[in-house]
Parts: structure tokens; sequence; C-alpha cells
């Protein structure tokens, strides 16, 4: 049974971890990220009208292929959304949560994102207005979405904290008020994570009601570009793939990631992975399957209150 309910948890949530044997088992299947999926549906419908997206057709629903977790995939679009798309991933031991709003290329707002993997032991989270264009050497594009937002990372920065080391490149990817977290599954963490995403969406809805559309065509493909070398860079090194691969396999995976996931990879331009992280090329030409070139860093958060980014160069 899917329909799964976070109201009574059957579990203590005084117990601290230092007591907590050892082998406590933490019932993953008491929570769901339906509800996080439910109000971002809910909350869109107040400023705009969602339209399915002609991708729900193909993507909706599928078992594992032992049939012991299922994924759930939604898809709408919006008159200035390009793609907002969910996959949901529930079984006895994991629940996760892809979420993304992609904007038209007209505008040059943010990319929603909200990736969140909860096993029993611990989670991984990445909550995000991933920015489109870079935020550590355009000042302007930084002060024009992030400043007012500032706020929202310090409120989260103590409650989510930084999750330590990671993929040096996904740096680029991420903004000066990003969660990148990594903590024992527990119910509060998961309530506060729900306040997060919350606050996060409608900061997100905000920006996207808000802006106006790019009349100047080069402004335009700059846009177009940014975002299919975002799509570029996840459909091929996103950390969700080698689950998805295990889960569904081989052939299934990497249609759900191309033409689901993130799909426009293959429409939004012609560049191929390779052209925008040349340092991936092996000898022979193929993509090295290296998660990173650069190896993993910035152990602490990279950005100030004031949204300054504070980390060594990024190398990359
Ligand atoms: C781990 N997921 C991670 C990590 C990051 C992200 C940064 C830490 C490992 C690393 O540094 O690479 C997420 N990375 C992102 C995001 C961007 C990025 C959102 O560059 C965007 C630009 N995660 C998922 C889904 C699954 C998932 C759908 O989003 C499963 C289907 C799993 N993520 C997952 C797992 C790990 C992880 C299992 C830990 C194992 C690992 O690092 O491979």
């Amino acid at each position: 049974c899917f329909s799964l309910s976070f109201n009574s948890p059957p579990f203590s949530t005084n117990c601290s971890s230092k007591n907590r044997s050892k082998r406590a088992f933490f019932p993953i299947s008491s929570i769901s990220y339906q509800k996080f999926v439910q109000f971002a549906l809910d909350e869109t419908k107040l400023h705009t009208h969602l339209f399915p997206s002609p991708l729900q057709e193909k993507h909706n629903s599928m078992l594992s292929l032992d049939q012991k977790s299922k994924l759930e995939m939604l898809s709408f679009h919006a008159p200035k959304i390009r793609l907002l798309r969910s996959l949901n991933i529930e079984s006895e031991t994991v629940q996760v949560l892809d979420f993304a709003a992609f904007p038209e290329p007209e505008f040059d707002i943010p990319i929603f994102c909200a990736n969140i993997f909860t096993a029993a032991n611990s989670s991984i989270v990445v909550l995000d207005l991933n920015p489109l264009h870079d935020v550590i050497s355009q000042r302007y594009y930084r002060e024009k979405y992030y400043k007012s937002l500032l706020h929202l990372g310090t409120k989260y920065a103590e409650l989510l904290p930084w999750g330590g080391k990671l993929t040096s490149e996904s740096l680029k990817f991420f903004s000066p008020i990003v969660i990148w977290s990594k903590f024992s599954s527990t119910e509060s963490k998961y309530d506060i994570l729900f306040s997060a995403f919350m606050d996060y969406y409608k900061a997100w809805l905000e920006l996207m009601n808000n802006t106006g559309e790019e009349t100047i065509p080069p402004q335009l493909m700059v846009n177009r570009e940014a975002q299919h070398r975002y799509l570029s860079w996840r459909a091929e090194k996103d950390p969700g793939h080698h689950l998805l691969r295990k889960l569904i396999g081989e052939t299934l995976a990497k249609d759900v990631v191309r033409n689901f996931l993130f799909h426009g990879v293959d429409e939004l331009g012609s560049k191929k992975f390779l052209d925008y992280f040349p340092e991936y090329c092996c000898e022979d030409g193929t993509i090295n399957t290296k998660r990173s070139m650069a190896g993993k860093s910035y152990e602490h958060r990279p950005w100030d209150e004031r949204g300054e980014f504070i980390g060594d160069t990024i190398k990359t």
C-alpha cells in the first residue's frame, strides 16, 4: 500500500541519537514526500494555470523490477513554466523526491530544485533555486534574484546544516541560499524539511510571478543555452541515476532521465555534454564515467550571510 501517512508516526521522537541503539529502526514507510508535491501543485494553482504535460502519457507510474518500490511521475506546464515535474519513489526502505520546475527560456529565473533521498539511517537533501547564470562572477544576476532571499538561507543554515564535501562541479549549479544537507532520518527533520520546501517553493513562485519576458533575442538564446547546459549536467551526472538503474534497469532508467526528468536535453540545444564539460573527455572521445574530475571539496558552506562566495576558487 502506498497511501502513506505521517500523522501518527509509530516511533518515539524524543530519543537522542546518543541513547538510540545502533540497530534502531526508522520506519521509512511512515514518511512520504507526496505531501510536498501536493503542496507545490496546490500552491502553483493559486498563481497560474497548470496544464498536464504531454510527457504524462508515457511517464506516470511504474513498479521496480523487484516489485518492491513504486515510482510515481507527474508533469505539467504553465504559461511561464516549460516543465514542472516530480518523481516520487516509495518503498519499505527508501523514500525519494526529485521535484523540479524549469522556466520557459524567455525567463531568466532560477530553476526550482528539490532532491531528497531518505533511507533508514540517513537523508541527503539538495533544496535550492538553482541559478540559471553564474552567481559567483555575475553579481548583477545574484543580486537580482537572491539578495531578497538571503534570509531563507540563514533561516535553515542551522536547522539543516551544510552536508560537507561534495562534487566540486555541482557547486556551480547551486545558489547562495542552497540547502545541501545530510542527517539522520527523524520526524523532526522531516517537518523542518517540509517547512523549508514550502518556503523555497513559495519564493520561487513569487519570482515566477514577478518576472517579465526577455525581449532581446540574444538574451533568450543565452537563457536557453544556460538551461540546456544545466540539463546536460544533470542528465549525465546526477547522483540519482545509479539507484534508478538498480530499480528499473539501464534502458528504462535512461529513458526516465533523458525524456522525463531532464526533458529538454535533446530539444533545447544541440551541444553535447562534452561541449559544455570538456574536462570529462577520455582519450577515446567518450565521457569519463567519474562523477567528478575536480574531486570533492567545500567541507563548509562556501557562501556567507551576505551571499558572497567565500570558498576556494572553483577549479573547473
Ligand atoms: C548524493 N545527491 C547526492 C549528492 C549531491 C546530490 C550533491 C552528494 C554526492 C556528490 O557530491 O555528488 C544532488 N547534485 C545534486 C543535485 C545537483 C547536483 C540536486 O549537482 C543539481 C545540480 N538523489 C536524487 C535521486 C536519487 C538520489 C532522484 O536526487 C535516487 C533515485 C540518490 N543522491 C542519491 C544517493 C546519494 C546522493 C543514493 C549518495 C550516494 C552518492 O553520492 O552517489
